[in-house]
């Protein structure tokens, strides 16, 4: 299935004397507090989030998975399904790709498609958290942390291979999230683990082509219970540092203990320079994948507060890579999807709108409930109309979930895929 442009115009017909009104209002509002409408809804619709290859169906848990009518079983679905968000949104033009999951058969028609579709290929996902069929050496005691070096090069190798996937179709990163780790005290050295994984990623740096980046993900737990190599940003920021200046921290917001200050931690890494990535999701207890700003959209509007700063004020970091990292169980996966860039760009939106100058001088002042009341002052406007415009002016939906639905989209999905299609992933 394909959303055409006259499609799309004719759903805006009938939002457009609203949005309007709306937006006139809230431009006369913004601007008698000195803030360019126009100007935030620029930046609106240049932030573009890539799409993981893998959350293109529907999730799992340990206990069952429910799949979704009409998920996308090969990679050209998934591209497909990633084509059909951009059209609605115009901000999803990037693809994440997973390996092995999601291994290009026809390179050529790949990238024909990507262009076709508006997509590029954002950063590329290894996976040595499962084994592969025919692989000699198991997982099952870690990769790049393994005590057998024959392991660690099996892994090296599945890692430095991805990035010559990647390169083929114009990524240029490579993201490792390591599931290594241990359940029991015990079980292995941590001096030793970690050294050996440092040197393994060393040597992946080493291997990657000349501009490409490495973004190394920490996770405090799951699916090892008692202890994660890669555990916390100190731990991924000292990897980084001993690989070299081309290799980064990336943050997953799903990825900290409960109540952590993960916009400190954005700070602190767009400081130094090596906040590389982005994965976005909500949670309340762990990893718990869930749609972006479900559960704590004051906590993503005050990260955005530390992105926009750092973007702005740190010009050794690279703009960072935006990409979604969730799981959908009982939502429907495209759903989800659009929830999430809907809310992605409502906390982006409001950081644009805080008083930056007026809080620079509260904080002078140590006037705190002068720095509360401007953070909430933007965070309490109602964006909606800034996000509906710029949407409408790059000629996507300007209401995408009513269009998904007045499209009946998945139907047209289910009729094309059948109602047993079934993607990759976990
Ligand atoms: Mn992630």
């Amino acid at each position: 299935m394909q959303i055409t442009s006259e499609q799309l115009a004719d759903l805006n017909r009938a939002e457009f004397t609203t949005l309007e009104a709306d937006y006139a209002y809230l431009e006369d509002k913004l601007g008698q507090r000195g803030v360019d409408a126009a100007a935030v809804v620029k930046q609106l619709e240049a932030f573009q989030v890539a799409i993981p290859s893998w959350a293109l169906g529907a999730g799992g848990t340990r206990f069952g998975r429910f799949g979704t009518p009409g998920e996308p079983a090969t990679l050209e679905d998934k591209m497909d399904d990633v084509g059909l968000l951009h059209a609605l949104t115009a901000t999803a033009g990037a693809i994440s790709l997973h390996i092995p999951w999601d291994i290009p058969q026809d390179y050529e028609g790949i990238r024909q498609r990507a262009k076709s579709l508006g997509l590029v290929f954002d950063a590329v996902n290894s996976n040595t958290f499962q084994d592969q069929a025919g692989q000699p050496h198991s997982y099952r005691y870690g990769s790049l942390c393994h005590s057998d070096p024959e392991v660690r090069q099996q892994a090296i190798a599945h890692n430095i291979e991805v990035a010559r996937i990647g390169e083929k179709l114009g990524s240029e990163s490579l993201t490792v999230w390591l599931a290594d780790g241990i359940n029991f005290p015990g079980q292995h050295n941590f001096q030793q683990a970690l050294d050996r994984t440092a040197d393994s990623l060393s040597q992946i740096y080493r291997a990657l082509p000349e501009s490409w980046k490495l973004f190394i993900e920490y996770k405090p737990y799951e699916p090892n219970f008692y202890s994660t190599v890669i555990q916390d940003w100190g731990t991924s920021f000292m990897l980084a540092e001993h690989c070299g200046p081309r290799a980064y921290t990336l943050v997953d917001l799903g990825h900290h203990l409960p109540n952590t200050n993960i916009e400190q931690i954005v700070a602190t890494l767009m400081y130094r320079g090596k906040l590389g990535g982005f994965h976005f999701n909500d949670s309340k207890y762990g990893d718990d994948d869930l749609t972006v700003g479900s559960i704590k959209p004051y906590a993503l509007f005050l990260i955005f507060n530390e992105l926009v700063y750092g973007m702005r004020h740190n010009p050794d970091n690279p703009y960072p890579a935006w990409m979604i990292d969730a799981s959908h169980n009982i939502k429907d996966p495209l759903e989800d999807l659009i929830q999430s860039l809907e809310a992605i760009l409502e906390a982006y939106a409001k950081a644009l709108l805080i008083d930056q100058p007026a809080l620079q001088e509260a904080q002078r002042a140590h006037d705190v409930v002068r720095c509360q009341e401007l953070l909430q002052d933007a965070y309490r406007t109602d964006v909606r109309p800034l996000v509906r415009k710029s949407r409408q002016q790059a000629g996507a939906a300007i209401n995408p979930l009513g269009a998904y639905r007045a499209l009946e989209v998945r139907r047209h999905l289910t009729g094309e895929r059948g109602s047993e299609s079934r993607a990759t992933g976990l």
